[in-house]
């Protein structure tokens, strides 16, 4: 078992040490996921968009173990919409999960089963609980980097199909300077 232990910057929650993965996403990964795809064909398709620094001390897909994630978001706009994260429900959907912001001011998407949709803010020392059942999205909606640590079940698993063919039920959007929710039509 890989159990080396990794340390946290707890300013940026960054994660660092051999044993942690970073995964990259850039606009062109963000292929679908706007409502202004012209506006995303616009911008430079190497651009980061988020990157996540994860450990994972147990096998994935086991019960019983914990992963911890740090999720970094760059500011930036496709559109009207956020530069955010790609969104998943858990493949095992009786599975939550805990957010902790360290830097930036951001928003947490949730959408239940029957498709509600409500956000949270996010800024520094809010702690979030993803509750089971839950599809997650973070949106940076401020002008620096956002920053929060994530730790979730290891047999959770990500979905991430269903976001990416149906979408959540509201966008999160800057409507005049203020983030707002609209609901897909
Ligand atoms: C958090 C956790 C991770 C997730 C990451 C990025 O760190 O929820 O499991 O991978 O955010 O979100 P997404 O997988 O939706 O791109
Ligand atoms: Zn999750």
């Amino acid at each position: 078992m890989n159990t080396a232990h990794p340390r946290l910057n707890f300013s940026t929650a960054e994660i660092t040490g051999a044993t942690v993965h970073e995964k990259r996403c850039t606009v062109a990964d963000m292929q679908g996921y706007y409502r202004d795809e012209p506006a995303r064909q616009h911008l430079d398709p190497g651009k980061l968009v988020y990157r996540v620094q994860a450990w994972l001390p147990a096998p994935e897909g086991q019960e019983g173990g914990l992963f911890l994630g740090t999720t970094l978001i760059e500011p930036g706009r496709v559109g009207d919409e956020y530069f955010m994260t790609k969104g998943h429900f858990h493949l095992n959907r009786n599975r939550s999960e805990f957010y902790i912001t360290a830097a930036g001011s951001g928003a947490l998407i949730l959408m239940d089963e029957n498709g509600r949709t409500v956000f949270e803010p996010m800024r520094p020392g809010s702690i979030h609980y993803i509750p089971f059942h839950c599809a997650h999205r973070v949106a940076n909606t401020g002008d620096s980097l956002l920053s929060f640590l994530a730790c979730w079940p290891s047999d959770a698993g990500h979905d991430y199909g269903t976001i990416a063919s149906r979408g959540f039920s509201a966008r999160l959007r800057n409507i005049n300077g203020t983030p707002a929710l609209v609901e897909v039509a």
